[in-house]
């Protein structure tokens, strides 16, 4: 097959970022796989986010530079076994350690599958032999399966983003086997971090009889692939910039006049349960009960706009938090302060740099997460001659790099307002030299250095392997 850098790409990803959206608004993951797909020409493949009976076996498709855009439309009980069904009712709590919260249906698993299979119909006839496709998250496990069933053979990458369970978690889900298989079909799976690494080798070796090589490679029957560590990262240059930027913008300006020289304190998350939003407000209150020196000198904003409202469990933790927010500021608001400010809307990349360069302290805090981004758009967005503390949960993926963070275990009230407390007295020169030490980090593995290391192995996927292969057969 060779290995040409410039084989066309195939990104395929359930929600397609329009070329329209402007990169203010845009996520950073899509304005970098927007500019790689530039780079190499391509096709982004998705679901149109509509729904029909019936509805047409092509894809919409339409140009834009030198990308071409693919939707598919579902099936409405086929994208709802899918999307709320499977992929988030079953797979999201799965790999966030959230037993209690697993839904699993046969039918949702049925569903999820005949989507992956409408998919690949869709997708194939578009392909070429030499395309490099990657596939993104937990929506299109069995997507390779089913593109090798109808007789592709060229190199197909799929990337995680979300953790991937220890053995014991993942053999709750009834069809463990099966997606293990799924992700044999592909020849790299890349993962966020080293832990998910060895969670799913150690299911590999000890559950599906597979072995493991160096580098990650692994044989699963006839099958071999690689498994290896791709920590996701920001486009720092541009958080730096707006942060910048935002120094002297109207909105830095209002914030600082609504604080009244109070400190903020800022979280910034979907509100998603994964993100652990009730244990960060129940410790927020801890730190006002057990700190009273800080009433009324600290103001907390929660950022959370709304996801995923057709799901039982996401409703039902908005009305938590709702009760949390009031509990809190019911006991301890003044007739001039307001302790917690909780936000449910999005904002531009700008407003948040904006925000986050005014808060002394950044809570990120998650029960579980893939990586989590906020943590290091946080850090880039810091004023490098006062910088804030980094709050950030062991839990999060992030903790492996951002070691100048306070890290806590979101699961301990106490313990976090501990290290509030701690965050809130730092001198200064702890706070450099610990905002220093995870700057380095976000500086060096950017979304772009990402996004190229991730293509480039996936497109030199069958040489390193068939080096470990050589080495396997001459040490037998
Ligand atoms: P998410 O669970 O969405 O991503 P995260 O990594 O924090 O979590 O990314 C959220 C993104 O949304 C950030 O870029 C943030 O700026 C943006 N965002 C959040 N609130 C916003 C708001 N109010 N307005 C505008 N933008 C907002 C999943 C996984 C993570 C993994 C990422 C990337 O769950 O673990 O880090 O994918 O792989």
């Amino acid at each position: 097959m060779g290995g040409s850098v410039l084989a066309r790409l195939v990104i395929v990803s359930n929600r397609v970022a329009s070329p329209k959206e402007r990169a203010a608004k845009a996520g950073g993951l899509a304005v970098a796989l927007r500019e790689a797909l530039n780079k190499q020409g391509g096709l982004w493949f998705g679901w149109s986010g509509e729904t029909e009976v019936d509805p047409p076996a092509e894809p919409k498709i339409f140009k834009s530079g030198r990308v071409t855009y693919a939707l598919q439309t579902l099936d409405p009980d086929d994208q709802r076994s899918h999307y709320a069904g499977y992929a988030n009712g079953t797979l999201w709590p799965l790999c966030h350690y959230r037993l209690g919260l697993l839904s699993f249906r046969r039918s949702d698993w049925e569903g999820y599958r005949r989507v992956n299979q409408t998919f690949a119909r869709s997708l194939l006839p578009m392909l070429q032999p030499d395309d490099v496709i990657w596939v993104h998250d937990y929506h299109f496990i069995p997507l390779a399966t089913e593109l090798r069933a109808l007789g592709f053979t060229g190199r197909i990458g799929y990337f995680h983003h979300i953790p991937w369970p220890t053995p014991e978690v993942f053999l709750t889900l009834p069809s463990h086997a099966a997606l293990v298989n799924d992700l044999a079909q592909y020849d790299l799976v890349g993962l966020q971090t080293e832990h998910d690494v060895r969670a799913l080798l150690t299911y590999i070796s000890s559950e599906a009889r597979g072995w493991i090589g160096p580098g990650g490679v692994v044989g699963l029957r006839d099958r071999r692939f690689r498994v290896a560590a791709y920590p996701i990262g920001i486009d720092a240059a541009a958080f730096v910039a707006d942060a910048k930027a935002s120094a002297a913008s109207s909105e830095t300006k209002r914030l600082k006049a609504s604080l009244a020289g109070r400190t903020l304190a800022v979280g910034v998350d979907r509100l998603d349960y994964s993100k652990g939003l009730p244990n960060k407000f129940a410790a927020f209150g801890e730190l006002l009960k057990s700190y009273p020196e800080h009433r009324s000198t600290v103001t907390m904003m929660q950022v959370a706009p709304l996801s995923r409202g057709e799901v039982a469990e996401y409703r039902a933790l908005r009305r938590e938090l709702e009760e949390l927010a009031g509990s809190i500021n019911g006991e301890y608001s003044e007739f001039d302060w307001v302790p917690l400010r909780y936000l449910n809307r999005p904002f531009q990349r700008a407003t948040l740099a904006a925000i986050y360069r005014s808060a002394r302290l950044g809570l990120v805090t998650p029960l579980r997460d893939g990586m989590n981004l906020v943590a290091k758009e946080y850090v880039a967005a810091q004023n490098p001659e006062n910088p804030g503390v980094l709050i950030l949960s062991r839990f999060a993926g992030a903790a492996d790099e951002l070691s100048g963070a306070l890290i806590v275990n979101p699961y301990d009230a106490e313990g976090m307002a501990e290290q509030f407390n701690v965050a809130l007295t730092m001198p200064l020169e702890e706070r450099l030299e610990r905002w220093r030490a995870n700057m380095d980090k976000v500086e060096s593995n950017t979304i772009h250095h990402w996004c190229e290391t991730y293509i480039d192995d996936l497109t030199h996927a069958a040489d390193m392997m068939s080096d470990v292969l050589d080495h396997r057969q001459a040490a037998t």
